[in-house]
C-alpha cells in the first residue's frame, strides 16, 4: 500500500485549538485542491489588478497580494484598486465562498451561524523565499466574523498571539501546504504574523514549486 496515499505524517501534527476560537487543522486540503488553488492564483495574478506589495507606513511589504471581492489597502477596503492601477478587482468566486463555509464548519462544527458564513473578500498573498509578514491584527473589517486561512506551497513559521499587543504570550507553529487555520470569536483580533518560510518544503503535486500562497477569507461587513 502506498505511503504517499496513506501517509501517517498527520499523526504528528494533530488538529488543535490554540486558544478559544483559533483552530489549526493540518492537511485539510487535498493535493488536488491545493494544485487547483495554485492554478487559480496564476489566473488571478494575470489581472485586471496584478499582485502588489502594499506600502505600510511608507514601507513596502515583502509579500505580494492580489485581492478578490474587495481590494484591501492599508487600512481600508475598496472595490477599485486605487493604490495599484484603479481597476476593479475580480469577484470572489462562489467556490471560494463555499470553501470558507466548509472551513468554518470544520473548525467549529456545523451550526446555523456557520451555514450563514459568507466571506466577501479574499486576500491572496504570495511569499517568495525571503518574504515574511509582521505581527498585525485583521481589523479593517466592520464584521467580526471568523477569518479563514488556507496555505499552499512552502511551509512557514506562523506566530499567533494575543489580542492586546504584539508581545508575548504568543505561540509559534508551522503552517504547511494544505493546512487550514481559522480564527474567530475571542481570537478574532489576535495579533499574528509569518516569521519566515521554509524553502524547498512545498510537497510534490501541490501546484507550486517555489514560494507560498496564503488565502485569507474574510467578511468585510461592507455594502
Ligand atoms: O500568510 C499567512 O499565513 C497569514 C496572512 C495574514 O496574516 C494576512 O493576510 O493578514
Amino acid at each position: 500500500m502506498s505511503g504517499a496515499l496513506f501517509g501517517d505524517e498527520l499523526l504528528e501534527r494533530p488538529r488543535r485549538e490554540l486558544a478559544p476560537g483559533a483552530v489549526h487543522v493540518p492537511g485539510w486540503l487535498t493535493l488536488e485542491q491545493q494544485a487547483w488553488i495554485a492554478e487559480r492564483f496564476r489566473e488571478w495574478s494575470a489581472g485586471p489588478v496584478p499582485p502588489r506589495a502594499a506600502a505600510v507606513r511608507g514601507h513596502e511589504m515583502s509579500v505580494k497580494t492580489v485581492c478578490l471581492g474587495w481590494h484591501w489597502q492599508p487600512y481600508r477596503y475598496t472595490r477599485e484598486a486605487t493604490d495599484v492601477n484603479g481597476a476593479r478587482v475580480l469577484p470572489l468566486p462562489d467556490w471560494l465562498e463555499r470553501v470558507g463555509r466548509l472551513a468554518v464548519a470544520e473548525a467549529y462544527g456545523p451550526s446555523k451561524t456557520v451555514r450563514q458564513y459568507a466571506p466577501d473578500t479574499a486576500l491572496v498573498n504570495y511569499y517568495d523565499e525571503d518574504a515574511r509578514m509582521g505581527m498585525h491584527q485583521d481589523k479593517d473589517e466592520v464584521s467580526r466574523a471568523p477569518v479563514v486561512s488556507l496555505s499552499v506551497g512552502n511551509s512557514c513559521l506562523f506566530r499567533f498571539g494575543n489580542s492586546e499587543s504584539r508581545a508575548r504570550p504568543y505561540e509559534d507553529l508551522v503552517l504547511a501546504s494544505g493546512d487550514l487555520f481559522v480564527f474567530g470569536g475571542p481570537a478574532r483580533l489576535a495579533f499574528h504574523g509569518v516569521m519566515k518560510t521554509y524553502p524547498g518544503t512545498a510537497p510534490a503535486g501541490c501546484g507550486l514549486e517555489t514560494g507560498r500562497i496564503n488565502i485569507t477569507l474574510r467578511v468585510t461587513g461592507l455594502d
